[in-house]
């Protein structure tokens, strides 16, 4: 898909570029804001380009610097469009987009949406790393996050097609870093457990709103975006040899991915 490009606030070239995939909505949108806020010139990329102009006017309306990208990570076309059109330096890349699709078991499995999957969390994560390492480098200080979650860590009941993926997603940013390893960008992987946002839960089941509420019912307070966009912030303003590899997060409630404590 071609780029559409949209929104700008007065660029301060002074200000580092940070470039965050999904930020269309939830925890990439928020990690948009926050980062504007913490002084970055954001790029916020994602395929709903109307959904990207509302963020944009929020963060220009609060005096951040932000611009809107429309593309799709699972497009070699669109991910070579939005890196030749990026200011530099880049300094950092925030790999958010993804997502899951289905619960069904392992006997019964669309792998339609298994494939889906892989290509949005893994092999979407990997293009535009692959577009934007150069630039990273260039910069002396890369950064490059990959929120993944904590189904990369345990698998559990209906969720192979999706721990599968995000299994992969982590053994990619785990590879990265070795290979880096002496070059100047650094890679930090976030995994955050039960997080509340508009749309995980919905995509999942297809629209289906009792069964995304379902998810979070009865949960005290589930993490929300800005938890994470506070992880990422919190990662990527460390001094630059700080590396942190991996940052797990859950909600007090969470203990482990099948124990969640609900209010009756
Ligand atoms: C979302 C966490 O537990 O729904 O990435 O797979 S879980």
């Amino acid at each position: 898909m071609g780029n559409v490009t949209s929104g700008a606030a007065a660029p301060d070239a002074a200000a580092p570029v940070a470039v965050i995939t999904g930020a269309s909505s939830g925890i990439g949108a928020a990690t948009a804001r926050r980062l504007a806020a913490e002084g970055y010139q954001v790029i916020a990329a994602a395929r709903r380009i109307d959904r990207l102009d509302e963020l944009v006017t929020q963060i220009t309306d609060t005096g951040g610097q932000a611009r809107a990208v429309a593309c799709d990570i699972t497009s070699d076309e669109s991910v070579a469009a939005l890196r030749d059109q990026l200011p530099e330096p880049v300094t950092l890349l925030v790999n958010n987009a993804g997502g899951a699709l289905g619960l069904a078991p392992v006997e019964t499995a669309d792998l339609t949406d298994w494939r889906w999957m892989y290509e949005v969390n893994m092999l979407g994560t990997a293009r535009i790393t692959q577009a934007l390492l150069p630039a990273l480098e260039r910069s002396g200080r890369g950064t490059v996050v990959v929120v993944g979650s904590t189904a990369g860590l345990a698998v559990y009941e209906g969720g192979a097609g999706y721990t599968g993926a995000k299994h992969a997603e982590r053994a990619l940013a785990e590879t990265l870093r070795l290979e880096l390893c002496g070059r100047p960008v650094r890679v930090i992987e976030i995994d955050p457990g039960l997080v509340k946002t508009d749309e995980f839960a919905l995509v999942r089941f297809r629209g289906d709103t009792e069964r995304a509420a379902a998810v979070y019912a009865g949960v005290p307070d589930p993490l929300v975006a800005e938890d994470i966009a506070d992880c990422v912030a919190w990662c990527a303003t460390r001094p630059h040899h700080v590396n942190v590899d991996r940052l797990v997060v859950r909600p007090l409630a969470q203990a482990a991915n099948h124990k969640v404590h609900r209010r009756e």
